[in-house]
């Protein structure tokens, strides 16, 4: 019988993804898994927004895949990036979730999550509900403590019809910074709350990382959010793919702005 519960974490430069491999090659490919022997309750699409974080990715792949079979999920990882001559430009690149997962699936639940956080408690349970999700409310880091309130960065859970109801991300954040705020105030502009684990459910890992740029403009365009609903986000989004490939473990898209 597996034990399930709390878990730590594998976080070690020697991973390679050998062993991973190995026991997770009867999926289907580009990162899309099914349990053997039971229909999965939701279908689920995970995003990892992706920077030349290849260590981080190791250690996330090695962790995720026996994480997310445990909980008998059906699910695909898709890894995506931005073309490099771009400086990184970090709300499209959360917008893209929605309209590339959805050409593979109609997905029950989009997961937006970050390459650095590790969950350590398999009650986590990655799936959506009738309400916008936020997973990581509890960090190491942070003394497994919410940073704030109304926080709803790092690990969040939308269905369909909840992206498309806010418009999502909003397109004009670049490098580090206040786009989740942003979401978040459009979920209460539209009279949604969101419903958040119990912090011993929701512990994750943070992986050591070097501070991402940020721009004191983000200040302003938080303050100004809410105007810009309707005509800023996944509906006026403009993309050209670069390339898009499945690999065992993860489908790897990469787009230009
Ligand atoms: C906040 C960021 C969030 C980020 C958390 C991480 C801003 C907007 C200006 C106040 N918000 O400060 O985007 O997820 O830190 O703790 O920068």
């Amino acid at each position: 019988m597996i034990q399930v519960g709390f878990r730590k974490p594998v976080i070690n430069d020697e991973i390679n993804l050998k062993e991973t491999l190995q026991k997770y090659r009867s999926g289907k490919c580009g990162g899309h898994f099914l349990p053997s022997n039971c229909k999965a309750r939701q279908k689920v699409a995970l995003f990892i927004p992706f920077r030349n974080t290849y260590e981080h990715l190791k250690i996330f792949l090695n962790h995720m895949h026996p994480f997310l079979t445990r909980q008998d999920l059906e699910y695909k990882i898709y890894i995506i990036d931005l073309n490099e001559r771009i400086l990184i430009n970090r709300s499209p690149l959360l917008n893209v979730r929605f309209l590339e997962a959805s050409k593979d699936e109609d997905y029950d639940c989009y997961f937006f999550h970050d390459v650095d956080l590790l969950p350590e408690n398999d009650y986590n349970l990655y799936r959506c509900s009738e309400l916008p999700r936020h997973m990581s409310v509890s960090k190491d880091k942070f003394n497994y403590q919410l940073p704030y309130d109304t926080f709803f960065g790092g690990v969040s859970a939308m269905t369909k019809e909840q992206i498309l109801f806010v418009n999502e991300f909003s397109n004009k954040f670049s490098c580090w910074g206040g786009e989740d705020d942003d979401l978040f105030n459009r979920l209460i502009f539209h009279n949604m709350t969101v419903l958040k684990s119990m912090s011993d459910v929701s512990r994750y890992i943070i992986l050591n990382h070097k501070q991402s740029p940020f721009k004191p403009e983000r200040f302003k365009l938080l303050s100004t959010g809410i105007k810009r609903v309707m005509q800023d986000g996944i509906k006026n989004l403009k993309y050209k793919m670069m390339k898009r490939t499945n690999y065992p473990l993860y489908t790897y898209i990469k787009i230009s702005l």
